[in-house]
């Protein structure tokens, strides 16, 4: 079991305490899938736009229509808090495999510990890999498949079914980004997702309610950190949660903005490794999530990486509309990769990798 040494709950409480309360973002960019679907071509061309106007605005929008069955996500919400309310033991029992025990290895449950620099959040959670088939897995492709987590088989299966379904929103939302920049290369981002050799990932994070906690310690509004800010480094990521608030993004000012839930709409984040691919276009998004409500937060996270030994460099068309500064230099999946987890949750990993 993890318990927090002397001093922690005030780590993940402090930041908060000196932070003003979000107000909510009023204008949330909103995606209509089905209008993009339908065969209308006008129609898709007005959805593409809107996709890269948010891409290149907040970084960050809410998607609709985009047919993932609503009993699908209710089972899995429902099957992830069963989960979570497993007796601590039994939690981290059930993915403990080889896999996901090796040395700095991020994938099984995981608790107030997030990553191996020091990050603690209010917040626990089983993070996958994601295979070739769209199972979650809990070692990274190329690596010795352990694909069987022995948690529950309801929840793994469900979380399969989800994967799939996840991943095939996701190709089309990157289709349809490539599309509105009007990329010759249609499946160019969406590709790197649908390899077999993608290194994407599942995550199931739930914010326990906050707990009782002295004023000090939370702060003015009793806000603690469940997960501290961030940008994703993958490409894209597609997160669904239950219609418990927290999620907060910042805006180009720097400050931050409440994003009001909605259990029926899938959010959108660009994520670092497609910053690069369109040379600073589109803005990998910085975001963060609070607890300061007394019931839980359940969100599922799906992060769509490329393939480790891929070359990443911004795409040479959008090199060219930018008067030919190239932003980033060239550099391998497996290389960021390895740079982001040596970093702290807040830290600017992109800046290691912009030319001069
Ligand atoms: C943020 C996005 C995903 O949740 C994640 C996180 C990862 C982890 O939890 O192990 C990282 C974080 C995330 C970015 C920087 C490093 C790695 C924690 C951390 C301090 C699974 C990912 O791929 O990057």
């Amino acid at each position: 079991m993890v318990v927090l040494a002397k001093g922690e709950l005030e780590q993940i409480a402090l930041p908060a305490a000196v932070q003003k309360a979000a107000v909510p973002l009023a204008d949330v960019p909103e995606v209509d899938l089905a209008a993009a679907g339908g065969g209308d071509v006008r129609g898709r061309e007005a959805v593409a736009r809107a996709v890269v106007a948010a891409c290149e605005g907040h970084g960050f929008f809410k998607v609709t229509g985009e047919g993932v069955p609503t009993e699908l996500l209710a089972r899995v919400e429902d099957a992830a808090a069963a989960f979570f309310a497993l007796p601590q033991l039994e939690k981290e029992a059930a993915t403990a495999t080889a896999a996901a025990a090796a040395p700095g290895s991020p994938f099984g449950y995981g608790s107030k510990r997030i990553g191996s620099n020091g990050d603690l959040g209010w917040v626990e959670y089983l993070l996958f890999g994601v295979t070739a088939a769209g199972t979650a897995a809990l070692s990274v492709p190329g690596e010795e498949a352990s694909s069987l987590p022995p948690i529950s088989d309801s929840l793994r299966d469900l979380l399969d079914e989800y994967i799939v379904a996840v991943r095939a929103m996701a190709c089309e939302v990157l289709g349809l980004m490539a599309e509105g920049l009007g990329l010759e290369e249609r499946d160019v981002f969406a590709r790197l997702v649908l390899d077999k050799e993608s290194d994407s990932m599942l995550r199931v994070n739930h914010y326990p309610p906050r707990p009782e906690l002295k004023q000090s310690a939370a702060g003015p509004h009793g806000r603690l950190t469940g997960f501290g800010e961030h940008t994703d480094p993958q490409i894209i990521s597609v997160l669904r949660s239950n219609d418990t608030s927290g999620l907060e993004i910042s805006l180009r000012d720097g400050s931050w903005a409440a994003v009001p839930p909605d259990r029926n709409s899938f959010f959108v984040n660009v994520g670092d490794a497609l910053q690069v691919l369109t040379n600073g276009r589109f803005r990998s998004v910085r975001h963060r999530v609070m607890v300061s409500s007394l019931r839980p937060r359940v969100s599922v996270i799906f992060f769509g990486g490329p393939p480790p030994q891929e070359r990443l460099a911004p795409l040479p068309s959008l090199v060219e509309e930018d008067g030919g500064r190239r932003r980033y230099r060239e550099f391998t999946w497996r290389e960021y990769k390895a740079s982001a987890y040596r970093t702290k949750l807040a830290e600017n990993r992109l800046c290691h990798f912009e030319t001069a």
